[in-house]
């Protein structure tokens, strides 16, 4: 569709057809909702004064950008559409911008990028800031301000995005100034500056300024001509300039206007009436873990916890209701968690830091050297570890295993189900070394597998014993896996809950390799560096050459989104397709 040639009445109507779209396919596929919603005149601004051909866009996440999509000639498609993970858009806009002046394309390109007031709680947007308000690149950066992370947004930045501006005494206090200021020039604006920060409205606009980036808002993120004539501003300034938006979650869908955190993303639902088609009745491991917290807690009052932006989705809620001033929600900063949960553990606390698998990626580096470094007894409890299913490609939980195994001092281990969870917990809770956890999306497979006992550090748990040469090894939900494998199979194999992959029960596997020849590993995670990987590293050590091990764990690829169940039949590992594959 091409928006450039018409006018604001017109694309108010674009606004309204692409809001109607959003929700017929979201309302039926499932999404993100309110984010999108509420970025919708700001995206359509963005086409209308930019230009898509040859200008970069760039979107921090894309569930705020489902608008950009059916702009550019997605509309087709867009009944196929999930979300991109992102949080590092003005790092990507300062490496545009670097790319158009080495090419000495600046009089034709600019990059205009789009962030949330959420993402600004995250290191990487200072780093990004920081360089650009020193070199000045040309760069429009639209800050997309609906007061809203996924929850409530976390700390300083937020309040001052929103507190002093919304004050009437700084709204008629801009005002005075700036006509007063557009008459006097230079000179006048920095006076102005000066009072506002003496008069202790320490203002966004302010913050940065002082950076070397130039400010203009707060604007009305919904008012179409207004956008568009202060895009054109901004565009033709020739320098960095942030575009402080204030906009509605939700906006046009009544039901979802505001700040209910439900409506950021949501599965199918009735548009009449906002209530959703379907509910999972099993228990998640989520809510497992959340139960298992908060009884260690009653118990145990060195227990502390954070959460890097994600209360509901970890669980972490009703922990962060109960206990106040042991539980935090510490904003979209997850290297900020692990570093400063670590200190609490110097202080002798026993810390849950509780994070999706895929993003604790960003903490890599403080997990290496604030927590194992010192050998703390910091817990990871990682959630969404494998497949998540529609979120995108970016939240597959397949590294963990790899990225922390390869840390000194790091023990692994994860639970197969709710009992074994539990025991699960309690190790950790007594453990007194970096260690971490992991389990799946949604709920453990079922099983009537013998029942779990209690972890002990290092030990694995026979589940099946059998005369065959086949052994399954399962690890966490790979157990449940493992085990509608073997129903499926023609003999009775034997079936090995690993529990530790690090460190590995090395006595049983050598007991296991007198007996078994064949084996097959079954986790939910990346095969280079995990589980398998742990298990043929042993056997060389050993020199065990006698016995074949064949890995069903995710290959060196990156996991498209989707239904869960159809991504794992593309990797072929629904139980039928392994079955087939170890009868050969
Ligand atoms: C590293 C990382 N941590 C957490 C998340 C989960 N997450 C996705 S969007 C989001 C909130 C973003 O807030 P904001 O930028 O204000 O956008 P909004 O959703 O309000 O439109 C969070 C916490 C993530 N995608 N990446």
């Amino acid at each position: 569709m091409n928006i450039k040639d018409k006018n604001t009445k017109e694309l108010e109507v674009v606004c309204q057809d692409i809001r109607d779209e959003i929700l017929r396919v979201v309302s039926k596929n499932g999404g993100h909702l309110s984010s999108t919603l509420g970025a919708t005149e700001l995206i359509v601004a963005m086409h209308k004064v930019f230009d898509i051909k040859k200008d970069p866009f760039i979107f921090d996440v894309s569930h705020q950008s489902y608008a950009h999509k059916l702009l550019t000639g997605r509309w087709e498609e867009f009944d196929t559409l999930r979300e991109f993970n992102g949080l590092c858009a003005i790092s990507l806009g300062v490496g545009a911008a670097k790319a158009i002046a080495i090419k000495g394309e600046q009089e034709s390109r600019i990059p205009v990028v789009m962030i949330g007031d959420g993402s600004m709680t995250a290191g990487m947007v200072y780093e990004a800031l920081n360089e650009l308000g020193d070199r000045k690149y040309p760069m429009v950066i639209i800050l997309n301000d609906n007061e809203m992370s996924i929850a409530k947004p976390i700390g300083a930045i937020s309040r001052m995005l929103s507190s002093a501006m919304a004050s009437p005494f700084y709204q008629r206090f801009k005002k005075t100034t700036e006509s007063f200021v557009d008459n006097f020039g230079e000179g006048a604006h920095y006076i102005a500056k000066r009072m506002e920060e003496s008069l202790k409205l320490i203002t966004p606009g302010l913050m940065f300024e002082e950076m070397g980036i130039n400010y203009i808002g707060p604007v009305d993120g919904h008012n179409l001509e207004q956008l568009i004539d202060i895009l054109e501003t901004a565009k033709n300034m020739g320098q960095p300039v942030i575009v402080h938006a204030q906009t509605l979650k939700g906006k046009g869908y009544a039901i979802a206007e505001g700040k209910e955190e439900k409506w950021h993303g949501v599965g199918p639902f009735d548009l009449e009436s906002g209530s959703s088609a379907k509910k999972s009745t099993d228990k998640s491991a989520t809510q497992i873990y959340t139960e298992a917290l908060l009884k260690l807690c009653e118990t145990n009052d060195k227990i502390v916890g954070a959460t890097a932006a994600m209360p509901t989705g970890t669980g972490l809620t009703r922990l962060l209701e109960k206990y106040p001033n042991r539980f935090w929600d510490v904003a979209i900063a997850e290297q900020h968690a692990v570093t400063s949960m670590s200190a609490l553990a110097k202080e002798g606390f026993k810390p849950f830091c509780t994070i999706y698998s895929t993003f604790l990626q960003r903490g890599f580096d403080q997990v290496i050297h604030d927590t194992c470094l010192m050998d703390l007894p910091v817990v990871f409890a990682l959630d969404r570890a494998g497949i998540v299913g529609e979120d995108g490609e970016t939240h597959q939980g397949a590294f963990d295993i790899s990225f922390l195994r390869a840390i000194p001092n790091m023990t692994l281990f994860a639970p197969r189900d709710e009992k074994s969870f539990h025991y699960a917990m309690k190790f950790a809770s007594e453990y007194e070394h970096p260690c971490s956890l992991r389990y799946p999306r949604g709920s453990f497979k079922k099983t009537s597998l013998v029942g779990a006992t209690e972890f002990e550090l290092g030990k694995s748990q026979l589940l099946q014993s059998s005369e065959s040469d086949t052994l399954l090894i399962g690890y966490g939900q790979g157990v449940g896996r493992a085990y509608e494998t073997a129903e499926l199979l023609d003999e009775k194999v034997s079936i090995l809950d690993l529990r530790f992959v690090k460190p590995l029960d090395e006595g049983m596997l050598r007991k296991m390799a007198k007996e078994h020849k064949k084996w097959f590993i079954f986790s939910d995670s990346a095969k280079m560096g995990g589980v398998g990987s742990a298990i043929l590293e042993f056997l060389a050590k050993e020199k065990i050459l006698d016995v074949q091990v064949t890995s069903f764990e995710y290959e060196d690829c990156f996991i498209t989104h989707g239904n869960t169940t159809l991504i794992e039949e593309s990797l072929g590992i629904l139980p039928r397709q392994l079955a087939e594959k170890i009868k050969g």
